[in-house]
């Protein structure tokens, strides 16, 4: 049987007869949780009052301009369960009545220029929930983030509402004019915020300076060109550099590969790397998720993926549930792994649900290099060549062996303390694999 609830203006502080300001549902409107009732607005700051309950809005009990405080019913709504729901809501976070300053997170919301971007990835941090970004605006937390969901800069809608305010409807129609102007303004992501305005690609007829060949990109280059930009494009990615002594390390991979050898098991430092990663993961744990929208997804499986180059590009196969195989057995998988990929032959199921990639060019050389985020990971560790370095012991300099380590995190989700210790500890771990016991 359904129950009409009558939802209250929560506990919300000091505040008291505070004008309402928008009405955010109307009667015969199917609310969810949370979503937004009425707004008001202090002198100070603005605040939705949410819906504490799912269901059908049968009665609002407010008018616009009507000034209201803690527990008045501000709505009925028709409880879509028979559950009893809380009375009244927590109340929503308050923004500033003034434009804030983006200065809440460190970088803002990343550019949407290449097609079809997710609303996910182009919405601030959850920090900044409420706040202007930039330009001074006035409108509710409702409608910020609904601006937000859809990437809608709201310096450039017009504001209908009163005091100059922006409504939903403003946000609404200004949508409506982006489509109607065409997909080349929606695709350039002039108006929508946050686009890159970028000019055309140049067209250059190159044979007027000299003979040229014109060679088809690889599928492979055509596809992973495509993740590439988008993910140079939209993740705020900071790398962070790291020496870790191998030293030890390669003696005794030197000294394992010898005892191998007639079985031909040939433990390469990549299974190592994978190994050591595993544990960092394990030990900071928001490495080992991935952001949707306003939440972050913390997995509690260990998939390590590295990057495989074959002569039609780069691939990136993935090794599962590293945390279950020792490093023999992570050896032979790699092997496998990365021959099916200069075979052409790895399986989309082997090429995804990856946590974390590592990208080892240290075979080739390279003394350090930027890694980009495969999204949706939020870190990748680059792993260039590991040579002789001498390193003051105390009272004398010692030849070392040093592996640069170079790891690029988004800094939506991982600050830069956090990923300087998963790379102290990734060269902690290579440096004496016996911590990996304790
Ligand atoms: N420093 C110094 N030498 C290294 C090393 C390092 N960090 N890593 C590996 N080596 C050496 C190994 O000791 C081995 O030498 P020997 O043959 O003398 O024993 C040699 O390099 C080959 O190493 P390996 O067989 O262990 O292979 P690997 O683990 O280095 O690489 C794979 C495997 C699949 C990662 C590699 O073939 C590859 O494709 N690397 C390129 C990845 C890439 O392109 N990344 C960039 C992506 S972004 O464009």
């Amino acid at each position: 049987m359904s129950q009409q609830i009558e939802v209250k203006v929560p506990d919300i502080g000091d505040y008291s007869d505070i004008p309402v300001i928008e009405i955010c549902v109307a009667v015969g409107d199917t609310v969810k949780v949370d979503d937004a009732l009425v707004t008001l607005e202090s002198d100070k700051a603005t605040m939705d009052v949410p819906s504490s309950v799912a269901g059908v809005v049968r009665e609002i009990r407010v008018a616009l301009g009507d000034r209201i405080s803690e527990g008045r019913v501000v709505a009925i709504i028709e409880a879509a369960q028979a559950s009893a729901p809380a009375e009244t809501a927590k109340p929503a976070a308050p923004a500033p009545a003034a434009p804030a300053p983006a200065a809440v997170a460190p970088a803002p919301a990343a550019p949407a220029a290449v097609a079809a971007p997710a609303p996910a990835a182009i919405a601030p941090p959850a920090s900044t929930a409420g706040l202007a970004l930039d330009a001074p605006t006035h409108a509710s937390p409702s409608v910020r983030r609904f601006a937000r969901e859809l990437g809608v800069d709201l310096t450039k809608v017009a504001a209908t509402g009163p005091k100059q305010r922006i409504v939903k409807e403003d946000v609404a129609a200004f949508i409506k004019g982006v489509m109607k102007a065409g997909p080349a303004a929606a695709a350039s992501g002039a108006a929508l915020g946050g686009g890159l305005d970028l000019l055309p690609w140049p067209k250059v007829d190159f044979a007027k300076f000299g003979e040229v060949e014109v060679k088809p990109l690889s599928r492979i280059k055509k596809i992973s060109g495509q993740n590439l930009a988008r993910n140079w494009v939209m993740i705020p990615a900071v790398t962070y550099h790291e020496d870790a002594d191998i030293t030890e390390l390669e003696a005794f991979r030197v000294a394992l590969n010898k005892e191998n050898a007639k079985s031909g098991l040939k433990i390469t430092m990549l299974a190592f790397l994978i190994k050591a990663c595993e544990l960092a993961l394990k030990k900071f744990p928001e490495f080992n998720a991935s952001l949707d929208g306003e939440n972050l997804i913390l997995k509690k499986y260990f998939h390590i993926a590295f990057a495989a180059d074959t002569p039609n590009g780069l691939v990136v196969p993935v090794v599962k549930n590293v945390d279950q195989k020792s490093v023999s057995q992570i050896v032979v998988e790699c092997g496998e792994l990365a021959k099916k990929a200069r075979d052409g032959k790895l399986s989309p199921a082997e090429m995804s649900g990856a946590c974390f990639t590592i990208s080892s060019v240290g075979g080739i050389g390279g003394t350090s290099f930027s890694p980009i985020v495969n999204a949706p990971e939020v870190a990748i560790l680059g792993v260039s060549k590991s040579v002789m370095k001498p390193v003051w012991n105390g009272s004398e300099f010692a030849p070392r062996l040093i592996l640069p380590l170079s790891l690029s995190a988004d800094h939506r989700v991982i600050d830069g303390a956090t990923a300087t210790r998963f790379n102290a500890f990734v060269a902690q771990l290579l440096a004496d694999l016996r911590r990996a016991l304790i």
